[in-house]
Parts: structure tokens; C-alpha cells; sequence
């Protein structure tokens, strides 16, 4: 073996963050996921693609289906003309990826989309338009009025609005956690402002951005160069207090997402949300303290004990050391939004706190796309 024995520590470290992923976790997720509809018994079948079916979200969009026993009849893994040939497992079948500058979208039902907004921008429209009802992971159509964004244990009638342009859009990764803890608290109490500081890991960047926080790590312990291209710093050992572009009132676009997308999914624009997100050297799974100011006064204990039976919400919050959820240990690999430190804020009458952790490529993306089209073809296209 040629790396010194610290970097066998932080190697096996980052092998068990990412190798949760393919852990045995099914027993775990039959047990706290929100599965709306028992999917096993169904009769009707869908044809089904999965554009960037290559990338991060997509492979796990592919696994969830499978998990989840969706009822898939044809299936079409579709990504760009670089990884077109190339083939991608599905119910221990092969499938050839499919360029998707060449597909023809009158082929399926659903198509679950996650390879970038200016892709989805050109083909969910197209798709659309031949019938195949869009599950997008990208921020393209999100703030578009007549399509709506949904997180199924928040407003899952929303949905009923894809008819208008055949596009549903999949939130945030960020927000869609922060909600879902939100929610019953919100339903309870009501929520006049949201302080949020985030602690995201890089596969929300994507694959290569896993693999620059990996080739960082083993770079350092070797004592060669680091060299960063995915991240504007080095993010090994690091945090950087920057996701997506900058805006000009000096927030970043991932900030305002999480005030818009909040605002859209709780339809409730008086809701003031005052978000600071940070890149930290995490491999899966987002976290979040989350600070809000309710309405009218509600207790810790409250607190916890709405999110104790709220869907999709697992609090994991023991006053001891570990007593809390963690990113890497936790949620990676798992479907839940798990919320611990539940406390009341000593500086405001009505504040709460609270940390709050999901794995960011499945209750963040896949995920919540696959409840969305359980919900789809349950109530609307059956
Ligand atoms: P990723 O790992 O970089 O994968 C990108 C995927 O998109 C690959 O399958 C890639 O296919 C495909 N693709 C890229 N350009 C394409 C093109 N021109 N035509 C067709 N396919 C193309 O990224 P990711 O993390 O999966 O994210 C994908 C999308 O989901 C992004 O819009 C992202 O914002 C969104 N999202 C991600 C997360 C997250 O936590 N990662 C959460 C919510 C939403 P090739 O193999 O052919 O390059
Ligand atoms: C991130 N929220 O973590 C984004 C993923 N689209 O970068």
C-alpha cells in the first residue's frame, strides 16, 4: 500500500461516506420513507426515461425506481452523445444509454430529467409536447408560475397544475429538506421569518465535484499539489461560503433559491427567509441550522413532538454527545430528513432552532422526483 496510514483513515473514511450508498439500506427505507401509494400491487405499467441517467441524481433515480418497485414497462436511460453506448443496470438488465439528441419522447409517459437546466430547457418542452408528463431536477422551469414545484409531504396538490405545460418542477436540494421539517411547524404556528445557514457536500455539485474533493484529500496526504477546477478553492479540509453565482444584492443564486422556492412550496410570499449556504468537504448529505420565528409561540417540546409524526421526518435529538443526526453517518444512503438540537432561541420570544440533515441526491433530488411520480400516476394518469 503506498499511502501513509493517515490517509488510510481519511480513505476508508470517505469509502464509508460514499459506500453507504450501496449499502444493504432497503429495510431501513421501506421503513421511514413516505411511500404514498404502495407501488408493488399496481397493474398499469409506464414507460419511463431517465435523462443524465449517468450523472449523480440519475443513477440514483435509477436505483430508486427499482427500489421502490415503480411500474416501469420499457425503460430508456438517456444522457449526452459522450456517454451514448455506454450501458447503465436496471432490474439486473443492461441498458445502452441513449443519446437524447436522438430520442424520441412520444416513446414514454414520464421522463425523470436531471442533466443540467440549459438541457432541460431545450428537451422538456419537446417532451412535453409528445406526451411524456416532466419530472425536472433543474432549476430551469422552477419559478415559472404555471408549473408547479412540489415536495409530496408539503403540497402535493400542486401537482395537479403539470397538466398546464406537462412539466413539474423538483425543488432545490436545500430547500426541499428545510421544508419538510418546516411544515408541520408552519401548519402549527405559522412562520413569519427563516435565518438558515447551510453545510452542503460536494455530490451536490455533481460527480466530478466527487471526485475533486477525493483526489484533494489523497493529494494532501501525499504531499502533491492540490489542484481545484470544479471549486473556485480548495475544498478538501476546507468550507467555502459559495454555491452557484453571485447575485447583486450580494447573495448567491443557491441563497435566493431557498427564498423563492420556500416561498412558492408553502404559497406563502410573507415568509422572509435570510439564507447563507457553504460548500463543506462532506461527500453526501446537506446540513442545515435552521432558525425560524413563528407566528405564535411554540415550546421546543411542541416542536418536537409535531416533527416526531410528520411525514418523511425522523427527529433524532438526544441532549447528549452523538445524541444528534449527521451527514455522514446518518442520512447518506437514507430517505428521511432527520432533525435534532431542537431548542428554543434565547434571544427572540417566538425562536426556534434546529439542525436539520438529508442525503441531498435522494430526499434532495431522486427521490422526491420518484414520490412526485408515484402521486402522478396514482391520482392523475391512471
Ligand atoms: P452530474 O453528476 O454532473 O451528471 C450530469 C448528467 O447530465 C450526466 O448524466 C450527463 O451525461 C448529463 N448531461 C450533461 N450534459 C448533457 C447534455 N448536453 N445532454 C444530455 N445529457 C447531458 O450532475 P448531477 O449532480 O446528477 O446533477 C444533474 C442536475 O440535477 C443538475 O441540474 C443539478 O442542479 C440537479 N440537482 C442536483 C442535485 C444534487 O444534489 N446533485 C440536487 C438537486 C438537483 P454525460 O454522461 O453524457 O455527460
Ligand atoms: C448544490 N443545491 O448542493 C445544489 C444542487 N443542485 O450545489
Amino acid at each position: 500500500m503506498r499511502f501513509a496510514h493517515g490517509l488510510n483513515v481519511i480513505a476508508c473514511a470517505a469509502i464509508v461516506n460514499c459506500g453507504n450508498r450501496a449499502g444493504a439500506v432497503l429495510p431501513y427505507l421501506v421503513l421511514f420513507t413516505p411511500k404514498f401509494f404502495d407501488m408493488s400491487g399496481m397493474s398499469k405499467t409506464y414507460d419511463v426515461c431517465v435523462l443524465g441517467a449517468t450523472g449523480a441524481v440519475g443513477e440514483t433515480m435509477i436505483s430508486i425506481l427499482q427500489e421502490r418497485s415503480f411500474p416501469v414497462r420499457n425503460f430508456y436511460p438517456l444522457a449526452s452523445s459522450r456517454s451514448a453506448g455506454t450501458k447503465v443496470e436496471f432490474r439486473g438488465r443492461d441498458y445502452t444509454v441513449l443519446d437524447v439528441a436522438k430520442f424520441d419522447f412520444s416513446q414514454c409517459q414520464i421522463g425523470l430529467f436531471s442533466a443540467g437546466a440549459s438541457v432541460s430547457a431545450e428537451y422538456a418542452p419537446k417532451a412535453a409536447a409528445a406526451g411524456c408528463v416532466v419530472i425536472d431536477n433543474t432549476s430551469q422551469f422552477r419559478q415559472d408560475k404555471d408549473i408547479p414545484l412540489v415536495v409530496p409531504e408539503v403540497n402535493p396538490h400542486a401537482i395537479a397544475q403539470y397538466k398546464q405545460r406537462g412539466i413539474i418542477a423538483n425543488p432545490n436540494c436545500s430547500t426541499i429538506q428545510m421544508v419538510v421539517a418546516l411544515k408541520p411547524l408552519y401548519d402549527e404556528a405559522g412562520i413569519e421569518r427563516i435565518n438558515v445557514a447551510t453545510y452542503q457536500s460536494v455530490s451536490g455539485t455533481g460527480k466530478e465535484a466527487i471526485e475533486e474533493l477525493s483526489e484533494q484529500t489523497r493529494a494532501i496526504f501525499t504531499h502533491r499539489d492540490v489542484v481545484h477546477d470544479v471549486y473556485p478553492k480548495q475544498i478538501a479540509f476546507n468550507v467555502l461560503p459559495h454555491i452557484d453565482v453571485f447575485m447583486d444584492n450580494g447573495y448567491t443564486k443557491e441563497e435566493m433559491k431557498m427564498v423563492w422556492e420556500t416561498q412558492k412550496i408553502m404559497e406563502d410570499d410573507s415568509i422572509l427567509v435570510n439564507p447563507t449556504t457553504a460548500r463543506v468537504p462532506v461527500f453526501y448529505g446537506h446540513s442545515e441550522a435552521v432558525h425560524i420565528e413563528t407566528t405564535h409561540k411554540l415550546s421546543a417540546a411542541q416542536a418536537r413532538a409535531l416533527l416526531e409524526k410528520a411525514p418523511g421526518v425522523v427527529v433524532m435529538d438526544e441532549r447528549k454527545p452523538g445524541g444528534y443526526p449527521t451527514p455522514a453517518l446518518e442520512a447518506a444512503g437514507k430517505d428521511p430528513v432527520y432533525v435534532g438540537r431542537i431548542r428554543e432561541d434565547i434571544s427572540h420570544p417566538r425562536g426556534l432552532d434546529m439542525w436539520v440533515v438529508s442525503d441531498n441526491i435522494r430526499k434532495g433530488a431522486a427521490l422526491n422526483s420518484i414520490q412526485i411520480a408515484e402521486i402522478l400516476i396514482e391520482k392523475y394518469l391512471s
